[in-house]
């Protein structure tokens, strides 16, 4: 799904889904991976990550909350088969050297998020 339309069509499905998520590492400290099925949506500069899309709308209504989120501005987006023994996972290395794995069962799933967050990170280098 390559080109124009597809481009479109990748932002306008983007708007949220559930993948697994585990934090591994926090600031270059190691944490005990801890696998939590998790609402992510992709913002223009930022990953937020939800318990859920229910709490995705109360956080938004909500002043002064902020949802809990992975700034992509210099991120590193990669496949990895060393980190988990999960088929389809790729890792977010952020800026402040925290460590991110997000997997999904589907192969499809994955690459979409995959793909899109590479192209925000890629767009946020540019300026
Ligand atoms: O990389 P690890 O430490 O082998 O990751 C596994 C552990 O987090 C494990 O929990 P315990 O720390 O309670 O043993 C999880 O249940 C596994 O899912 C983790 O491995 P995978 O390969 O699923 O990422």
């Amino acid at each position: 799904n390559v080109g124009g339309a597809g481009v479109i069509e990748i932002s306008v499905e983007l708007k949220g889904e559930y993948l697994n998520k585990a934090k591994i590492l926090e600031s270059g400290k190691k944490l005990r991976k801890n696998w939590a099925s998790t609402w992510v949506v992709l913002d223009t500069d930022q990953l937020l990550f939800y318990k859920d899309s229910k709490q995705e709308v109360v956080t938004n209504l909500k002043t002064g909350c902020k949802a809990d989120g992975v700034d992509l501005c210099g991120a590193v987006i990669e496949w990895t088969t060393q980190k988990s023994s999960r088929k389809n996972v790729f890792q977010i290395t952020t800026n402040s050297g925290s460590e991110y794995l997000l997997q999904a069962d589907s192969y499809s799933t994955i690459c979409k998020w995959y793909n899109a967050i590479k192209k925000t990170v890629n767009s946020l280098s540019k300026g």
